[in-house]
């Protein structure tokens, strides 16, 4: 039988930190509740939670690697919500933004959740922050909360716990 080494979704004694941009707050704010819901009914503690706030989803990357290398959180996630408009503005946020928070992703010794929308329309949007196709700031969190436990296992060389 192979071993099967896999994150568990404890949150009990975890600090976490959230980067929510402001933009689009009409979907981001839901972004962060499902989050926060998340976090909290697997034993995060209201005081361990940290939001910080940032204009929009192109400051992300910059504020989170500063919340990275000065908060101590024990997991990070970065929330937004991107909307396309009649400019190629979008594409240059988008893509500065997911670059920026994937290379963060792979330098970081904790794990970083991705809760960036990045959608054609408005309706999009409002769908996958808490609607009919989920809440993406939810998924992170969950993700981040897998991820924190499956990072310990990996540095404990892969051992059952
Ligand atoms: N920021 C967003 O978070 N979402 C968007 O849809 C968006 N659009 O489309 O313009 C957006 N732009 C602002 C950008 O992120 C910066 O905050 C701004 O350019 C100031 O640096």
């Amino acid at each position: 039988m192979p071993r099967r080494i896999e994150g568990k979704f404890d949150g009990s004694g975890l600090k976490i930190a959230i980067v929510a941009s402001r933009f689009n707050s009409f979907v981001v704010d839901h972004l962060v509740e499902g989050a926060l819901d998340v976090l909290v009914r697997h034993g995060v503690e209201d005081e361990d939670i940290t939001v910080y706030k940032c204009p929009g989803a192109w400051e992300l990357p910059a504020v989170t690697a500063r919340v990275l290398a000065n908060d101590g959180a024990d997991a990070v996630l970065a929330l937004g919500a991107v909307i396309r408009g009649g400019t190629p503005h979008f594409e240059y946020v988008c893509a500065e933004a997911t670059k920026g928070l994937a290379t963060l992703t792979m330098d970081s010794k904790v794990p970083l959740g991705f809760g960036l929308l990045t959608c054609d329309t408005i309706e999009q949007a409002i769908e996958r922050s808490g609607t009919k196709a989920g809440n993406l700031g939810s998924t992170a969190a969950l993700s981040a909360l897998e991820m924190v436990d499956l990072y310990r296992a990996v540095a404990e060389g892969g051992r059952e716990r």
